[in-house]
């Protein structure tokens, strides 16, 4: 009699992703905020061939060649798929810029007509190119090297939507604080094209995704329920209907003691710390029930040598025993050397949890 064939195997589940469901790995995962981009020389000579930063995102083939460099040159743990927030509101019809240095420059939205002139509808269309370079990057990426999708929070692109550029975003605090009402019709139409966005990066080949709230610290704590928490939470319920065991990771950056809140009302899974907090704050307040991410300051990448891989042991020793994936509390900034990034993932691989030979964990 032929056996039954066996069930098919799944493959195991990288690194990254058991450790943001709430596994501890020794050594932990590391991957780095940024890591693709102008601190890498070969980033550079794409960025000349693609002509314009927004040409670099929606090309698959150089974007997923961006995606892949910081991979093959240091062997993270993961790679984030190369786009940038600012793709979504590019794909509601805003026009969006990029010039050179000087940070993104968009036609402000700051009326209702603004906001019902948005096209959601267009939205898929226009990142059907992004979704196409994370299905290849998934496929062309090493074995057990995860790949992470992401969004802005709704909070952080209302911000450069209403202002129209980085800065203090004072039009946006203005309009949210002032015209509660008027502000949250575009609040809601960017959490569902946040979420839509999430949601189709996994459909094809994300395996985890993050959400990027970089200005949720210029909200004082009266305004953070409504404008951080709560379109936060509405993103995450979306997604997880959809894809229930993706691990999110939340970065609601500067909002210090508010993470432990953040954390408990949106429903993420892992949250990013910056270096605001200590490693240890995060390991006693967040880590018994959410994976922690983060927190070393960028710029021991710039500093390098015993500052940098103490620093980096320090944090390994706070956290690295429970659920934790080693990042940094930023971006990488550009002028970093390599070879200082090189020395972090070497570092954070030889790090073992104290006395591992005496209790034999
Ligand atoms: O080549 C260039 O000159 C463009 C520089 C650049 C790069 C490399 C921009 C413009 N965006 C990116 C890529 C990017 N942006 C990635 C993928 C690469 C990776 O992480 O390895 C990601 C995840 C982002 C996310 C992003 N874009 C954030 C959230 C993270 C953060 O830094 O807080 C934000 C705020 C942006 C907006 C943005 N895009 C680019 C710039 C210069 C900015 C910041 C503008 C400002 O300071 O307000």
């Amino acid at each position: 009699m032929p056996q039954p064939s066996p069930p098919l195997e799944q493959p195991p589940l990288k690194r990254l992703v058991r450790a943001l469901r709430g596994q501890s790995q020794t050594p932990p995962p590391v991957w780095l905020m940024r890591q693709a981009g102008r601190y890498l020389p070969e980033y550079g000579e794409l960025r000349r061939q693609a002509g314009s930063f927004l040409s670099l995102c929606y090309t698959p083939e150089l974007a997923v060649e961006v995606t892949l460099q910081p991979v093959k040159r240091f062997g993270m743990d993961a790679a984030i798929l190369f786009s940038d927030i600012l793709v979504v509101p590019d794909a509601l019809g805003v026009e969006v810029t990029f010039g050179n240095g000087n940070g993104p420059c968009l036609t402000p939205v700051r009326t209702l007509r603004d906001v019902a002139a948005l096209r959601p509808e267009r939205m898929h269309h226009h990142l059907a190119p992004v979704y196409d370079a994370a299905e290849r990057a998934a496929q062309a990426l090493p074995e057990g090297v995860a790949l992470i999708g992401f969004a802005g929070a709704p909070w952080t692109i209302a911000c450069y939507m209403v202002e129209g550029s980085g800065g203090a975003f004072t039009a946006a605090k203005l309009w949210a604080f002032g015209e509660p009402e008027e502000f949250q019709r575009l609040i809601d139409v960017l959490v569902e094209a946040t979420a839509e966005h999430l949601i189709e990066q996994v459909r094809h080949g994300a395996e985890a995704v993050q959400l990027f709230d970089s200005w949720a610290g210029i909200l004082p704590s009266s305004e953070f329920e409504r404008w951080c928490i709560a379109p936060t939470r509405s993103v995450v319920q979306r997604f997880k209907a959809i894809w229930p065991d993706v691990p999110v990771i939340g970065f609601p950056r500067g909002t210090g003691c508010m993470l432990r809140r953040y954390a408990e009302a949106t429903g993420v899974d892992a949250v990013s710390v910056d270096s605001g907090v200590s490693a240890e704050w995060a390991a006693r307040e967040l880590q018994p029930r959410w994976a922690v991410q983060g927190n070393l300051d960028p710029v021991y990448l710039l500093v390098g040598g015993t500052e940098l891989t103490g620093r980096i042991r320090a944090i390994l020793d706070a956290l690295g025993d429970g659920p934790f994936v080693f990042n940094l509390g930023h971006g990488v900034l550009p002028g970093t050397p390599p070879g200082n990034v090189a020395l972090l993932v070497e570092a954070v691989r030889a790090w073992r949890p104290r006395g591992e030979g005496a209790t034999g964990r």
